[in-house]
């Protein structure tokens, strides 16, 4: 399995420079950065290139989250709202060709974070985003680009709950493509067994978000990473296992996360990098040592 981490642990507002996160993860010694989506398309060409030659310098690979906004929402019923979406995601694969990124994952098959003020259709937009999604999982193909379908808890998403929902979506798709991603943070949530709903993954699971039930890094709170650590080897899961740790207050970041008190007393760079090495240390032992 490969290692990483989410450049946002670090951020207070979506989107960053990320030449320094490339860097530091590559010191941190973890495989992969994973970078935030919602800047990407406004980089100037320049920029997508000095990326790319900052992580082969140094060893790193790059992959894509990303939790579209309502404007780029491919569950919408207003046709121009799609057409903006699938317009969004075929500039962003041109430009992961550039990055040599070939994973995106999130909440890709809608936006968020979701409005509850508004009534939910969720069989219309099921519908809606499976013909969509299988339609732009085709472009993501033509740049050799994974399209991984993030299932989340209720409180932010309501078409992909349950890793059961999100296997009958990715084949209602069809797509070679198109993957689950699962989330401890999430499956905690609304999982009964966090191993059983990997083994029901299986070869759908395309990358994998970790975190404890309060987003801190893994290893400092009490989700079961030995059964989770099994269920991914006995799959043979190899794919990327991107931590998504979420602990201070403010910002961008933590208005949308809603993080409403920080989860530290001490938040300086130098603790949290402490904490995520700890941490990629821990997740190798618990994901990678036969036991
Ligand atoms: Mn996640």
């Amino acid at each position: 399995m490969k290692h990483g981490i989410y450049y946002a642990y670090w951020e207070d507002m979506w989107g960053a420079d990320y030449i320094p996160y490339i860097e530091k993860v590559a010191r941190l010694g973890f495989d992969f950065l994973e970078i935030g989506c919602a800047p990407v398309n406004d980089f100037p060409i320049q920029t997508l290139k000095d990326l790319r030659k900052c992580a082969e310098d140094n060893g790193i690979y790059l992959t894509g989250g990303y939790g579209p906004s309502a404007a780029y929402n491919m569950a919408s019923d207003d046709p121009a709202v799609v057409r903006a979406a699938k317009e969004f995601y075929y500039e962003l694969f041109r430009r992961f060709e550039i990055l040599d990124i070939h994973h995106i994952g999130g909440g890709v098959y809608s936006y968020w974070p979701v409005d509850y003020t508004k009534p939910i259709d969720k069989e219309g937009d099921w519908a809606r985003s499976v013909e969509n999604v299988r339609e732009v999982a085709r472009h993501a193909a033509d740049s050799g680009v994974n399209f991984c379908l993030e299932v989340l808890n209720r409180f932010e998403g309501y078409l992909l709950n349950t890793c059961a929902e999100g296997v009958k979506f990715v084949e209602e798709v069809g797509e070679k493509n198109v993957y689950v991603m699962l989330d401890t943070f999430h499956m905690n949530i609304e999982e009964d067994d966090m191993a059983a709903a990997i083994r029901l993954a299986g070869d759908k699971l395309g990358h994998f978000h970790t975190g404890e039930c309060n987003r801190r890094v893994p290893g400092k709170g009490r989700t079961p990473w030995r059964e989770i650590g099994a269920a991914l080897r006995e799959i043979g899961f190899t794919g990327g296992c991107c931590m998504e740790p979420f602990v201070k207050m403010g910002g961008e970041v933590g208005r949308d996360i809603r993080i409403w008190h920080n989860m530290y007393d001490d938040l300086s760079e130098a603790k949290l990098d402490k904490d995520a090495a700890d941490a990629l240390k821990f997740q190798r032992y618990m994901f990678d040592t036969e036991m």
